[in-house]
Parts: structure tokens; C-alpha cells; sequence
């Protein structure tokens, strides 16, 4: 059993799944903490019967502040590092001892559970944007991340607490992703079952997906904004004065932002493109995330100008699904404009 390591667990009405989830994951770790979010069932009762440590947050805040709460407590606590789960029953505890054994080969690693391989498991359109998430996720990241949406998670403390976290509810777990990989730090991940059961999710497809496409997006700009014009700079974030945060500051400030960036993605790409081409004489190895991939920038704009044609193939689908033609061209479509780069 490992001592410096435990289980934190963001949980909101999950009382019909959290007890077998902690009682699974005390069996490998001795230390289990759920922050309970404002849950209107009893999730917290459920949670301290099965041997968990429970913080209750009195109002609903999100995923995103729940597992900040935890991270900060668990440091307090004097861990080193913590393994995140979800309490909805879709991450085996049985799986705890390969994070181990994967931290133990690569201690100082954020290790990332990724359940693509079982694609057939994943409902279709979940698929297709974890797909396009991990596509501009891993650039920002610098590495490829095969699953960047998973909850399961082994993160060491010195890492997180490095990061200045800015955002909530479900775009954290994307922000501190890239956030740490822009930063230098190395990202593994590790094969999980792919688990959708008959527990709920809360979810929003819509809402949390746009919230998440729109940090991402504001992210990529700031990050190749600094590239464009720096020489041999991959990593960008650092904590304190790093420009994405200090937007970040103000609400306000910040959705104006985000909306701006994500209207004006398509000829900020091509932008980018140009300063890719000509500044070189000027600022060698410019954007150098991006050469060292080797792929040139061009595919990478073609993947942005694509990022339209993606809603409109999804309604046409959906226009013809309706008539009763069941069609799918989206996902060869996500396959060759988001490939593996890395
Ligand atoms: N503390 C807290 N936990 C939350 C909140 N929203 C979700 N969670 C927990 O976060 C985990 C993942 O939430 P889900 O809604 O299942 O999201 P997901 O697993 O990404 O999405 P699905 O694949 O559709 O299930 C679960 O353990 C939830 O109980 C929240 O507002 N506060
Ligand atoms: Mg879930």
C-alpha cells in the first residue's frame, strides 16, 4: 500500500455508486477524500460509512473546484500525490495498482487514463470531440495525450501546486493538462476499461463542451502569439505573469475573450501561418512546439479552417438521420484533419 499517495474523489449525487468506488480503492490506498459538492441525495453519509474522508462544499460549484479543494487538502495533508477518480462507478478501482506501477517507472509524471482504444464502447459523438480535444490539447501540451477528457488520473502534488489553475467546473482537468505540459512537464498515459454504465452523467454536452473548446481555443491563441515571435520557446505557461491568466482575472474580461478568440479562429490561423513562414529570418525557430513536430503548420491551419465544416457535416447528418439515411462521414472526416501528429 502506498503512504504518500491518496484517492480524491469530486463527487455530486453519487450515493448509488460512491461506496463501491471508495470501498474498491481501499484496497490499494489507505486514504480516500471525497468532496462532496452540495449533493441533494446522500452521497456524504454514503461516502463516510465507506471509509472516505469527506469535505462538503455547501454550495454546488463544480468538478473543476471540487478537485482543486482536494488537491489543496491532500498537499496539506502532507501527500505527495493523489490519484483522481470519478464516483459514478466509470473507473475501476481495480486499476489503481497499474497507475502505481506506471508512477513508479516514471515518478514526477501527471499518468492519464485513456479509454480511446475501446471506441466502439464510447457514444459517437463523445468520441468524435475527445478526438478534436486531444488534436489542440496535446499541441498545447507538447506530447501527445491519447485521452485528454478522462477523470482518472495519478497527479503529483509538486506539479499541480506549480500551476496556477484559473478555470472550473469540467475545463479544469483540460487547463491543468495543458497547462503542465506547456510547461515542460511530462504527461503519460495508461490503457483503462472504457466504462458508460447506467449511472447519470451532469454532463452538458453542449455547455460543457463549448466551455471547454472555447478555453482551449483562447489558450492555442496566447500560447502561439508568445511562439510566433520568441525564438526556441515550446514552453510557454509559466505561473505568475503568464499573459492567459491575467486575463483570466476578470470575468468579464475574460468571456469577452474567449468569444473573440473563438470568432476569430479561422483567420487567426492563417495568421500564424504567415508569421510561421516569413518570420524565421527574423526570430529563428519560431513557434518551435510546432517544428519539432515536423508537420509543417499548414496541416494544422487545414485542421482549424476544417473546425466549421465539422457542424455543418454533423447537421447534415443529423437532417438525413431524420429522413431515415443513416450516414456517417464525420468520423473518417475527424480522422484524417486531426491525425496523430506526434
Ligand atoms: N464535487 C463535484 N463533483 C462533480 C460535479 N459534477 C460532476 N462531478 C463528479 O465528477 C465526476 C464526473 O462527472 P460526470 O458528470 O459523470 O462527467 P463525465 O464522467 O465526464 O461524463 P460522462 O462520461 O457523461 O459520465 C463524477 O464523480 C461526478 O460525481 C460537481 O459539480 N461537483
Ligand atoms: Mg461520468
Amino acid at each position: 500500500m502506498s503512504s504518500d499517495i491518496c484517492v480524491v474523489i469530486p463527487a455530486l449525487n453519487a450515493s448509488k455508486t460512491i461506496g463501491a468506488v471508495i470501498g474498491g480503492a481501499l484496497k490499494y490506498i489507505p486514504k480516500v477524500m471525497v468532496a462532496d459538492d452540495g449533493s441533494t441525495d446522500d452521497t456524504a453519509a454514503v461516502a463516510s460509512s465507506a471509509g472516505a474522508e469527506v469535505i462538503s462544499i455547501r454550495s454546488n460549484k463544480g468538478k473543476g473546484n471540487a478537485l482543486k479543494t482536494l488537491f489543496h487538502h491532500a498537499a496539506a495533508c502532507g501527500y505527495t500525490a493523489v490519484i483522481s477518480m470519478d464516483a459514478d462507478g466509470q473507473h475501476d478501482p481495480e486499476e489503481i495498482p497499474q497507475f502505481l506501477a506506471e508512477y513508479s517507472r516514471n515518478p514526477g509524471c501527471i499518468i492519464v487514463g485513456s479509454r480511446m482504444q475501446e471506441k466502439e464502447k464510447i457514444p459517437r459523438a463523445r468520441y468524435n470531440s475527445m478526438h478534436i480535444a486531444r488534436f489542440y490539447v496535446s499541441l498545447v501540451a507538447n506530447q501527445f495525450i491519447e485521452d485528454t477528457q478522462c477523470g482518472y488520473r495519478l497527479y503529483p502534488l509538486e506539479i499541480v501546486s506549480g500551476l496556477k489553475l484559473v478555470t472550473g467546473k469540467y475545463v479544469t482537468e483540460t487547463e491543468l493538462l495543458m497547462k503542465a505540459g506547456d510547461m515542460g512537464k511530462q504527461i503519460r498515459f495508461i490503457k483503462i476499461r472504457t466504462i458508460y454504465g447506467e449511472a447519470g452523467s451532469h454532463f452538458r454536452p453542449i455547455t460543457d463542451v463549448t466551455l471547454i473548446t472555447s478555453y482551449v481555443i483562447s489558450y492555442v491563441h496566447i500560447k502561439w502569439l508568445i511562439e510566433g515571435v520568441t525564438s526556441n520557446n515550446p514552453n510557454t505557461y509559466s505561473p505568475g505573469n503568464y499573459l492567459r491568466d491575467m486575463i483570466s482575472r476578470y470575468k468579464i474580461v475574460d468571456a469577452f475573450f474567449q468569444t473573440l478568440t473563438a470568432f476569430s479562429a479561422l483567420p487567426a490561423s492563417i495568421f500564424y501561418l504567415i508569421e510561421y513562414i516569413i518570420l524565421p529570418p527574423l526570430v529563428p525557430n519560431n513557434f518551435a512546439s510546432v517544428r519539432k513536430l515536423g508537420c509543417g503548420f499548414a496541416r494544422i491551419t487545414l485542421a482549424t479552417q476544417m473546425l466549421p465544416v465539422i457542424l455543418v457535416i454533423a447537421i447534415i447528418e443529423k437532417i438525413l438521420g431524420r429522413f431515415g439515411f443513416k450516414v456517417n462521414m464525420l468520423d473518417g472526416f475527424i480522422l484524417k484533419y486531426y491525425p496523430h501528429l506526434w
